[in-house]
C-alpha cells in the first residue's frame, strides 16, 4: 500500500483502489463506495491507518475498492474479523460493510454480539432486502409476501425485522439510518459514526435494481426523521423506530457507553505455557 503523503490534502480518489467495480448499473452500492471515500477525506485519514473489513455478498466486495487496508473475508464473519483486528490495533480506524443477508442472517449472532461489546467498530449494512449476489432469495429485511425466487414462492411468510431496533436492543451506542440516493448524507452519517467512540450501526438503504426494481420507488419514499436531533434515549429512540415506515432516515440514537477496547494486555506466560501444550 502507498503511505500518504501528509503534505498534500487527500482526496475522495485517494481512498479509491485502481479495480473497477462489477456491480450492476444503478446499484446502491456505488453511492456507499463514495460515501466512505468522501468521509475519509473529509477526516483525511492516513490511509495505513484505516482498515475496511467485509463479509461475502455484491455489497461486500466495497472493501476491494478502497486503497485502505481491507479483508474480504467469509460470509457472516466480517465483524468477528474486524473486532479481533481492533482487539489488536486499537490504532487503526476499522470501517466494517457487508449485506442484509451477510450481517443480519448467517451473521447475525455477531451482530447483536458486537452492538453489546460496543467496541469502537463503524458498520454499515447495505440493505437491499434481497440477497443479491446469489441471485435473489428472501432476506431477514425481505417483507414476508415479497416473492421471486423459486425458494420462497408466494413469499417466505416470516416477518422482517428492523435492523435499528435489534441495534438499540443489543447495545449499539449509535445508530443511524441513511438512503444511498443522498450519498452526502450518508457520507455526513459516516463522518459522525466514525467519530463517535463505541459500536456505530449505519443501515444504508441500498436498492438492488436487478433483483428488487421496485425499490426504485425509494427515492420518493424515503423521508428524514421528522425530529432529526439523535436521541441518547433508548425509550424515545425505540417509538421512534417503531413507528417509522423503516424509511425514515437519519440519526436516531447517540449515547456515550463504555466502548470495551480489550487489547493492550501481553499474554501472560502461564497462557502461553499452557497454549504450548496443544501445539501440534
Ligand atoms: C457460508 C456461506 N453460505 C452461503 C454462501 C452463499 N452466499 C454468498 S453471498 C450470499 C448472500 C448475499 O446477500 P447480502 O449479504 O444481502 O449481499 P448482497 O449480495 O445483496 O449485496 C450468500 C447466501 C456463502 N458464500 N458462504
Ligand atoms: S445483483 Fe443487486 S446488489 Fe448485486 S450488484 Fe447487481 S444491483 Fe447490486
Amino acid at each position: 500500500m502507498a503511505k500518504s503523503n501528509t503534505a498534500v490534502p487527500l482526496t475522495f480518489k485517494d481512498y479509491k483502489s485502481a479495480l473497477k467495480p462489477i456491480w450492476c448499473p444503478g446499484c446502491g452500492d456505488f453511492a456507499v463506495l463514495n460515501a466512505i471515500t468522501k468521509a475519509l477525506a473529509f477526516l483525511q485519514l492516513p490511509l495505513e491507518n484505516v482498515a475496511l473489513i467485509s463479509g461475502i455478498g455484491c455489497s461486500s466486495r466495497v472493501a476491494a475498492y478502497t486503497s485502505v487496508y481491507g479483508f474480504h473475508g467469509v460470509h457472516g464473519r466480517a465483524l468477528a474479523l474486524a473486532s479481533g483486528l481492533k482487539a489488536a490495533r486499537e490504532d487503526l480506524t476499522v470501517l466494517v460493510a457487508g449485506g442484509d443477508g451477510d450481517g443480519l442472517s448467517i451473521g447475525g449472532n455477531h451482530f447483536i454480539h458486537a452492538c453489546r461489546r460496543n467496541m469502537d467498530l463503524t458498520y454499515i449494512v447495505m440493505d437491499n432486502e434481497v440477497f443479491g449476489m446469489t441471485k435473489g432469495q428472501a432476506s431477514p429485511t425481505s417483507e414476508p409476501d415479497w416473492a421471486k425466487g423459486k425458494l420462497t414462492p408466494g413469499g417466505s411468510g416470516i416477518r422482517s425485522f428492523k435492523p435499528p431496533v435489534l441495534a438499540l436492543a443489543s447495545g449499539a451506542s449509535f445508530i443511524a439510518r441513511a438512503f444511498t440516493g443522498d450519498p452526502n448524507g450518508l457520507a455526513r452519517m459516516l463522518v459522525a459514526g466514525i467519530e463517535h467512540k463505541g459500536f456505530s450501526f449505519i443501515q444504508a438503504l441500498s436498492p438492488c435494481p436487478t433483483f428488487r426494481p421496485e425499490h426504485a420507488d425509494w427515492k420518493h419514499q424515503v423521508h428524514a426523521f421528522e425530529n432529526e436531533e439523535a436521541t441518547d434515549d433508548p425509550l424515545v429512540a425505540v417509538q421512534r423506530m417503531m413507528a417509522d415506515d423503516g424509511l425514515g432516515t437519519g440519526i436516531i440514537y447517540q449515547r456515550d457507553l463504555p466502548a470495551i477496547q480489550p487489547g493492550g494486555q501481553k499474554p501472560s506466560a502461564e497462557l502461553a505455557a499452557f497454549e504450548s501444550e496443544f501445539e501440534i
